[in-house]
């Protein structure tokens, strides 16, 4: 009879833990077959993939405009600012200590030592000052159109002042006479820096806008009303692409790895340093977000992220965190049951401005091009460096690459070529995939330690509307 019950536990846990996955196990066994499927290359090969992305992407915008607007109108003025608070405090937090462990494993693994050759080339470098960046940064939030400002291709005035000619650079002497328009050059072309939703002024717009048609309260019911009725449908538009999701991201994954002709340019240097980025991430993602939740919430953070996992393989599988928005949604609210109004407010501004992934990359990345040229950074730079790679991880947009030209700012704040990024390409079609889920599972994180701590708020709110929690009146 022992023996019955325990076959009939087994049967059970086996049946509920293949319910609970279907959809990472699907994605698995997609993955592998896509890969031994189709071994050529070719238009149908990519469409797949290209088919998702742009469906995702598709979504982004009427998702981030009707989830704030939504989110920010459903929360008194008060308990926002509350909220907005936390959130902010621990975007700051956790991105620091992202470049923090940037640096630190950057040091210590020392990726680039063994370089011959110094960064000696004549010339000079227009040290950018670092409030161009921080301007530009507040150019983007007050896009002149809103609309245009979305979809421009990421590269904003800073990057063009910054690339010169590798000819005339010589580290150490900098200049600040920035160059007048007609000097600068072209930006470098970097491939996979795509036309995609830099929605940082649409952040700012939509939640000014909630916070204003929140605070008209009745004569603002029927706006409310449609921006709600938006959010829904967006998100039913969503629970159907979930279902075309594993065969869009085995074709995106299983493409790149097909595409990628030798695997030798992992060697030497550039081997090290992607295990040095890999090794990075893997700490913050693994150990210190995970911890931070645990120490806040008291909660087990493993099962937290266990229902975050088809977010987290969407946004390895597209790399970028926009993108994958919709389905983040999704996991928070219906696998681990946070708040509405805690994901539609926490999760477009997170999405947008708190990329701990990106900042850890770009403060590692910025080192290891300085250690590839012998170029000595004494501790002012490497502050300088912790600032700017927080500055452009909070620019960067949720698109494919967006880190890698943002970086410019970081390499030309302390003075390194920019053109040097060109070292570290071959690579990052890989390391965003990393980043960006690294991103991702910050943002997700960050919006259960905010419910957490706005547990308070949320409850005084629906007593408010008239459902008390027993007890809780
Ligand atoms: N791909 C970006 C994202 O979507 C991250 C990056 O490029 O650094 O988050």
């Amino acid at each position: 009879r022992a023996k019955k019950r325990m076959h009939s536990i087994t049967a059970d846990s086996a049946k509920s833990f293949l319910r609970r996955n279907a959809f990472v196990l699907f994605t698995i066994a997609a993955v592998l077959l896509g890969m031994e499927l189709v071994g050529k290359k070719g238009m149908y090969f990519s469409f797949p993939g290209e088919l998702l992305m742009r469906m995702l992407q598709m979504l982004v915008l009427p998702l981030i405009v009707s989830s704030l607007i939504t989110g920010m109108a459903s929360l008194d003025g008060r308990a926002s600012g509350k909220m907005g608070m936390r959130a902010v405090v621990y975007y700051m937090v956790t991105t620091i200590i992202a470049v923090f462990i940037g640096i630190l494993m950057v040091i210590i693994i020392h990726p680039g030592k063994g370089s011959k050759d110094k960064l000696h080339r004549e010339g000079r470098i227009e040290q950018v000052q670092t409030t161009d960046a921080f301007m530009d940064l507040v150019r983007n939030m007050f896009p002149p159109n809103l609309v245009e400002a979305c979809f421009k291709q990421y590269s904003t005035r800073v990057f063009t002042r910054t690339v010169l000619h590798s000819s005339n650079v010589t580290a150490g002497v900098t200049s600040t006479q920035i160059p007048a328009p007609e000097n600068f050059t072209e930006v470098i072309p970097i491939p996979g820096s795509a036309n995609g939703v830099n929605a940082l002024g649409l952040v700012v717009f939509s939640m000014c806008f909630g916070l204003v048609i929140g605070s008209m309260k009745q004569k603002g019911r029927a706006l409310r009303e449609f921006f709600n009725c938006l959010n829904e449908a967006i998100m039913r538009l969503v629970a159907i692409i979930i279902w075309y999701a594993p065969v869009g991201i085995m074709f995106l994954i299983a493409g790149k790895i097909l595409e990628m002709d030798d695997l030798a340019v992992m060697g030497g240097q550039l081997g090290m340093y992607t295990l040095t980025v890999i090794v990075g991430l893997l700490i913050h993602a693994l150990c210190i977000l995970p911890l931070l939740y645990f120490i806040v919430t008291h909660r087990n953070p493993w099962v937290f992220i266990a229902g975050l996992l088809q977010a987290l393989i969407t946004a390895l599988g597209t790399s970028s965190s926009s993108a994958t928005l919709p389905i983040t949604f999704r996991c928070l609210e219906e696998n681990n049951g946070v708040d509405r109004r805690i994901t539609r407010f926490v999760l477009p501004v997170g999405a947008t401005i708190n990329m701990d992934g990106t900042a850890l990359y770009e403060a590692l990345a910025a080192i290891f091009i300085a250690q590839v040229n012998n170029y000595e950074l004494d501790f002012g730079q490497i502050i300088t460096i912790s600032i700017t790679a927080t500055a452009a991880s909070i620019g960067a947009a949720g698109i494919p690459q967006a880190g890698l030209v943002t970086m410019v700012i970081v390499l030309t704040s302390v003075g390194l070529p920019t053109e040097d990024i060109t070292l570290i390409i071959a690579v990052d079609w890989f390391l965003d995939r990393l980043r960006t889920t690294t991103n991702v599972l910050g943002d997700s994180l960050g919006a259960g330690i905010v419910e957490h701590l706005s547990r308070h708020e949320l409850d005084a709110q629906d007593c408010e509307l008239g459902n008390c929690e027993p007890g809780k009146e």
